[in-house]
């Protein structure tokens, strides 16, 4: 097949999961404690599939979103397959809404599904489809470091670079500054100077707080500080980044590429990170890479490993894949990571498909 035939959508197959995870993850903002997914197939006439998943970080949404996705389905059915004309009548939709919350989400998981069925008709990478390659991205393990202290972060440090990372992410905002330093020269000490480290407040600490601790954790060697503060802060953000050489690293409660125009105008952050579902999909973060590439701000990703690597692999700033292995249960090729960096991806599309047993075992609902 090739772009010229049309697809037609037929349906969306909405389900919901609820998956355990191998270290469930206290940070700053709350602990998330399993992974709540919903997977989204997306029907053609012609028998290609388009496949995305959404990660609710509460279980709480979990239906919610997978019945907002149904909803949604009439809207869609006997549509063009055409990510961009979908996007603009979901766009439409939500207006009088807005496209923050359970909208966006629900919006992205049709996006990714369609571009992912697009890839597959052509029989290519979803990289190769927007034009570029699916190469190897240098990948950080963010697979765990929760808050755990300072004996524990040490010994599970250790475990997190074994399959062969060099980059590692740990979370901080203990009660006393204190304690966020000892974590972070138990993690140094453990697995030494070689090693990337970067670092996760989850958006706890006030402006004042976090101009406290960044600049106490300026010698330590972090290659970044996330979410000192209130995602949306973003003058707070920029105030913060003026007082640290440590760079600021935002971007993943992003909704929509207009949040993040808003966001570098402010200049709250070195380095910017959307997530592919919050920013919209392929199609949000098409548009926020190039705004990251016009501020000449490196992009990492946040969550979605499966399909950032293709995203990264076509952003002009492409910086760190994050890396978490929390859908794999629940794949039946989970993406493989190499030498600390994402495998090159061969499948046609995103290249996730579901395994089926995996799903019944923890469905919900
Ligand atoms: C994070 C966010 C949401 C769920 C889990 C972890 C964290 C990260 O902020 O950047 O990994
Ligand atoms: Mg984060």
């Amino acid at each position: 097949m090739n772009l010229d035939s049309e697809l037609t959508i037929r349906s969306l197959d909405v389900r919901a999961v609820n998956v355990p995870m191998q270290r469930p993850l206290k940070t700053g903002g709350g602990e998330v404690r399993s992974a709540a997914v919903v997977l989204v197939n997306l029907l053609t006439e012609e028998e290609v599939t388009g496949c995305s998943y959404l990660f609710c970080p509460t279980p709480l949404v979990l239906e919610p979103v997978a019945k907002l996705l149904s909803n949604l389905a009439p809207l869609i059915e006997g549509d063009r397959l055409a990510p961009l004309e979908i996007e603009r009548k979901l766009q439409k939709t939500f207006r009088l809404l807005g496209p923050q919350g359970l909208t966006g989400m629900a919006t992205a998981g049709i996006d990714m599904a369609t571009w992912d069925a697009l890839a597959k008709s052509c029989e290519v990478p979803l990289a190769t489809l927007l034009g570029g390659e699916p190469r190897k991205i240098p990948a950080y393990n963010s697979c765990g470091l929760g808050m755990i202290g300072a004996e524990r972060a040490a010994e599970e440090a250790q475990e997190l670079v074994a399959p062969g990372f060099s980059a590692i992410k740990v979370r901080l905002g203990y009660a006393e500054l204190k304690t966020d330093l000892k974590v972070v020269r138990a993690v140094r000490g453990s697995v030494g100077e070689e090693v990337v480290l970067m670092s996760d407040y989850n958006q706890s600490l006030s402006v004042a707080e976090a101009r406290r601790r960044t600049s106490a954790l300026e010698d330590e060697g972090l290659y970044w500080i996330e979410e000192p503060i209130r995602a949306d802060d973003y003058s707070g953000h920029a105030q913060v980044r003026r007082g640290t050489k440590t760079p600021i690293q935002i971007g993943e409660n992003w909704w929509g590429p207009h949040d993040m125009a808003k966001s570098i105008e402010a200049g709250s952050s070195d380095y910017v990170m959307p997530d592919a579902m919050k920013i919209g999909g392929v199609t949000g973060w098409l548009r926020a890479a190039a705004l990251a590439e016009s501020a000449g701000l490196p992009l990492s990703s946040h969550l979605f490993p499966e399909i950032s690597a293709h995203l990264l692999a076509v952003s002009p700033t492409s910086h760190w894949l994050e890396y978490v292995d929390w859908a794999n249960p629940i794949l039946e090729e989970p993406l493989r990571v190499e030498d600390g960096h994402t495998a090159a991806l061969a499948a046609s599309g995103v290249g996730i498909s579901w395994d089926e047993e995996a799903v019944r075992r923890y469905s919900v609902g």
